[in-house]
């Protein structure tokens, strides 16, 4: 007979039975957007119409889809990235064009930052041959390498390895191109992340690794998920980190040229916790029981889109008719992008066995 015998004990899971913990969670704490102006951080008044432009874009470009997809023209998954395209709008503007950018599955906005057109990403979401991957890749796979785009990866967390392949092969290269791995908050514990940081900062790698933290990973919050700062992940490989305000491009663009800066004179990988909002659910399916109508209102009353707005208004950047002129042109590519994928053809049946990674694999061919 064992001599010591665990006492009954009444054990619930923290962070279950907890009432405080399983209350409705908050999104992110965003920490202060920067003051600086525009002409402070090297950007003209082109540059920000071109910047608004780009985000407008990705904007309505979603809500199109988002529309088409409630109307049954495509099906799948269909993950928005709307109310963070600040981030990926202020990263484009301070990286090189050259510099690599790679993200998991909510990849549109970069995608249409990194050239894919309105016409060849909408027929993309429709699943036609004239789609950016001729039909096959759909919502996640979204890509452009010709751009230096290596596009939307499904496996939470997979792609970090390739982000720190690309910055590796930007080394061994020594082409001065740095590489920059984007994520959600549900990755960062992932084993392949500390893995590929670990490595990153014994070899001096030019990679900037950035957390987009919207506070949810897909009904769960960032605070029932994970321990402790996500930032201070960075500690435990001597990384240098930072945390920006993603609802705020000026926020993202200063400090990520800083950074990019950094890395290119330096070869050292950075780990950045950008915080954001996404309006939407997870992706189509998602009830959104996890969190508030008021909780979001309060995010969409901080727009990044519309806070450029009210800036080149106030700054006299540029006018009110001519910003609406930009959306009123942005308008008309969208339209004429779902008119376009509508139109498209499917991919041939014979286009199957084609773009694979082998040619020739005698699995598929039976
Ligand atoms: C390895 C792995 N586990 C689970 C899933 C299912 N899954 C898809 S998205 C997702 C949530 C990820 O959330 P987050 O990383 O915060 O990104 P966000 O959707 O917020 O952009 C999960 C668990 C997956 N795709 N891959
Ligand atoms: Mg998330």
């Amino acid at each position: 007979m064992a001599k010591n015998k665990t006492a009954n004990v009444e054990f619930a899971p923290r962070g279950i039975s907890d009432e405080k913990v399983s209350a409705v969670q908050k999104g992110v704490d965003l920490p202060v957007a920067t003051k600086s102006k525009h002409k402070d951080m090297g950007l003209s008044d082109a540059d920000l119409k071109a910047m608004y432009e780009q985000m407008y874009l990705q904007r309505r470009f979603e809500e199109r889809a988002m529309q088409q997809y409630q109307k049954g023209k495509f099906g799948g998954f269909l993950h928005l990235y709307i109310g963070q395209e600040a981030v990926s709008t202020g990263t484009v503007f301070a990286l090189n064009d050259d510099d690599d950018i790679i993200t998991a599955y909510r990849d549109h906005g970069w995608g249409l930052c990194r050239g894919i057109s309105a016409n060849a990403g909408m027929a993309e979401l429709f699943g036609k041959g004239a789609g950016s991957s001729r039909g096959k890749g759909g919502s996640m796979h979204f890509a452009n390498v010709e751009q230096h785009f290596w596009g939307g990866y499904g496996i939470v967390g997979g792609h970090i390895p390739i982000g720190g392949g690309l910055a590796f092969a930007n080394k061994y290269e020594q082409n001065g191109r740095i590489s920059t791995c984007f994520f959600g908050d549900g990755a960062v514990d992932q084993g392949a992340l500390h893995e590929t940081f670990n490595i990153a900062q014994l070899w001096g790698l030019p990679a900037i690794f950035v957390v987009e933290n919207n506070g949810y990973s897909m009904g769960t919050a960032a605070k029932r998920h994970t321990v402790a700062e996500i930032v201070d992940r960075a500690k435990g490989y001597g990384m240098k980190s930072a945390v920006i305000n993603g609802m705020d491009v000026f926020s993202v663009y200063e400090k990520m040229k800083e950074i990019t800066d950094d890395v290119r004179k330096n070869s050292e990988p950075w780990f950045v916790e950008i915080r954001t909002y996404r309006y939407r659910g997870h992706s189509m399916s998602d009830p959104q029981k996890y969190r508030t109508k008021e909780e979001l209102e309060e995010y969409q009353k901080i727009d990044p889109i519309e806070r450029l707005k009210t800036y080149m208004l106030d700054y006299k950047v540029a006018t009110g008719s001519a910003i609406k002129k930009i959306e009123d042109k942005i308008e008309q590519e969208i339209l004429d992008a779902v008119e376009f994928a509508d139109n498209a053809e499917f991919p041939k049946p014979e286009e199957l066995y084609e773009d694979m990674f082998v040619e020739d694999n005698p699995y598929f061919h039976t």
